[in-house]
């Protein structure tokens, strides 16, 4: 018999947004249309087993279009790339399928506006993760990259009534509202950016999991090491009161003395994890007697988005 303490909650929603769907899709679609090998420029999502399992299909993954053998085909990464890499691929004569999440592609029209206008961009983000490369990208002599509250003080702009803050789009909403709130004590005038640059999936995968995160003893996150997001909800899992918080690839990761004296666990998955990893978790864990499963819905999810131009049937072909 189980042990009717030992309970999961799920949260929903979790696993893949609409624009890791697109960017997976966009990549098996290329293949299916045109063979291997289909190149991509860094990892269309940051996922290893998604990465693993395109590469099995005939992906071959690379760091910078210079690897890619002249006219073959390259896709870039729902992260998005600078306009600097797009010139490189036509350079170099590359058939390109951008995967880009359009609500990254919102981000540099933002970039681009308000560079064109002439005002200082704090783009809130990570030094070194390829958005936070695209965006800066589009407008480098506008932008300064703030990664935290602590470098606030670092920072210096040509008009102090002429600033508006921008962001990556997986942040920790809570660190990024200190971290404006910092910006804003230096610059009054700062400006918001005209919508949420924080994207919907990034803000649904945070609520749903600080809503159980003070009822569980341990909260799960399936997700890769590489992951802003998946990283962001075990930060946020331990913040709204969670006994303690891993970050985990695989099922198999799981170490049993996490679970010693553990009668809740609760369990999510960043926006680039596909459902089946969720499942090999529940799986492990009803193994060891956590078989009751509630799920915890906090927002219901309906956006897709349609793949990139470059794979959408012509008009002639429908
Ligand atoms: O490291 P990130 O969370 O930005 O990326 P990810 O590939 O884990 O999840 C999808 C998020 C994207 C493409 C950035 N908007
Ligand atoms: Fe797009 Fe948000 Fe998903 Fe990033 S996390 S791919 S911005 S929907």
């Amino acid at each position: 018999m189980s042990d009717p303490v030992k309970r999961v909650l799920l949260a929903k929603p979790r696993g893949y947004c609409a624009g890791v769907d697109r960017a997976v899709e966009a990549v098996e679609l290329a293949l299916e249309q045109h063979g291997a090998p289909v190149y991509v420029r860094k990892q269309i999502v940051h996922n290893k087993h998604v990465v693993e399992t395109l590469e099995e299909r005939g992906a071959i993954f690379v760091d910078e279009t210079d690897e890619v053998p002249p006219g073959a085909l390259v896709v870039f990464s729902a992260h998005g790339v600078s306009p600097a890499v797009h010139a490189q691929a036509a350079e170099r004569e590359l058939r390109t399928i951008d995967a880009t999440c359009p609500l990254v592609t919102k981000v540099h029209h933002e970039a681009k506006r308000f560079a064109r206008e002439d005002y200082d961009i704090l783009l809130v983000g990570h030094h070194g993760h390829e958005e936070v490369e695209g965006t800066s990208g589009e407008a480098p002599e506008h932008i300064q990259i703030v990664e935290s509250a602590e470098d606030v003080g670092g920072v210096t702009v040509r008009d102090p009534e002429k600033v508006i803050w921008l962001s990556q789009t997986t942040l920790s909403v809570d660190e990024t509202m200190q971290t404006v709130h910092a910006l804003r004590e230096r610059f009054p005038a700062l400006q918001n950016p005209p919508s949420d640059d924080i994207c919907y999936a990034t803000q649904n995968r945070q609520v749903a999991v600080k809503a159980m995160a003070a009822q569980c003893d341990l909260v799960l996150v399936v997700g890769s090491t590489n992951s802003s997001n998946s990283v962001r909800l075990v930060e946020v899992a331990l913040q709204a009161g969670a006994g303690a918080s891993y970050l985990i690839d695989y099922a198999r990761e799981i170490d049993d003395a996490w679970l010693d004296g553990v009668r809740t666990v609760g369990l999510t998955s960043g926006a680039s994890v596909p459902e089946v990893l969720v499942r090999g978790v529940l799986d492990r864990l009803a193994e060891v007697g956590f078989d009751s499963v509630e799920e915890i819905t906090t927002a219901e999810e309906t956006l897709t988005f349609s793949l990139p131009r470059e794979l959408r049937p012509s008009r002639a072909s429908r």
